[in-house]
């Protein structure tokens, strides 16, 4: 996969692109990123980025001129890339977005910053507009190292072991249970006897009903998309027979 991430401050990346599973990705070759200074790509003497919105009203808008000039210089013709701007207006980032994203092999990102960046960027020149969630950022450049993150840890290879535990999908939509290690009593908190049973169906039962024990109890909303089985709902079932006699 290759990013090009087109930004008024590139050197926000560098730490977390410089660290563990990016850093890794990027020298075994899975991975690339071309940061591009929007700044470099205006034409004018002071290298102007930004100006009054028309209309009047506070803030700064980003012109267009500069982005539209560093897209078609970065792509260079190359053509079926997404052109994706970050934007509070876009669509939400989700795990599907993630894996949609990473069946491309190329990706440009454009981060925004001031009040918003001119229309007809998102009009004639990004072909998708995302945000990572409904809260208020001081621009896309957060927004475009998240993407970066969960995009690349879905790329083959990335993760090491196709057959990780991690990489069960089988968990799929669920939110995970608890995990213990060593030692086996912390200050007087046990870990439940379940787990150094050795009884591996029967810990694999537990983990499972911990997962949808869980997302019933803070995350409700995601049962609705998650992949369950007959037994799943019968224990899914038994979970609401009790909460209503306890109500
Ligand atoms: C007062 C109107 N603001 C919109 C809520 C203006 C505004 C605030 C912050 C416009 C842009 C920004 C900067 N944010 C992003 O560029 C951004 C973002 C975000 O703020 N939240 C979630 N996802 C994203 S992706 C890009």
């Amino acid at each position: 996969m290759h990013f090009d991430i087109l930004t008024l401050f590139p050197a926000m990346f560098r730490g977390p692109f410089e660290e563990s599973i990016l850093k890794r990705a990027q020298e075994s070759g899975r991975l690339s990123i071309a940061l591009h200074n929007i700044r470099d790509y205006a034409a004018d003497k002071h290298h102007i980025t930004d100006d009054a919105p028309y209309g009047g009203g506070g803030g700064m808008v980003m012109k267009p001129e500069p982005i539209f000039a560093a897209v078609e210089s970065v792509l260079a013709g190359e053509e079926d890339v997404p052109v994706i701007l970050l934007s509070p207006q876009g669509r939400l980032f989700t795990q599907a977005v993630a894996v949609e994203l990473s069946h491309h092999p190329r990706l440009l990102l454009i981060c925004g910053r001031y009040e918003g960046v001119d229309e007809r960027v998102r009009r004639y020149l990004a072909t998708d507009e995302i945000s990572i969630g409904d809260y208020v950022l001081t621009g896309g450049e957060l927004a475009a190292m998240v993407i970066v993150d969960a995009v690349t840890r879905l790329l083959p290879g990335v993760l090491g072991d196709p057959g990780a535990p991690y990489q069960d999908s089988h968990a799929a939509g669920l939110l995970e249970g608890p995990h213990y290690t060593r030692p086996a009593v912390f200050r007087d908190h046990a870990v439940p006897d379940i787990l150094l049973s050795g009884n591996h169906a029967a810990v694999a039962r537990w983990r499972r009903e911990q997962a949808l024990l869980r997302t019933w109890e803070r995350r409700p909303d995601l049962l609705a998309q998650a992949d369950l089985t007959p037994q799943d709902r019968a224990f899914l079932a038994q979970l609401l027979v009790k909460n209503a006699r306890s109500d």
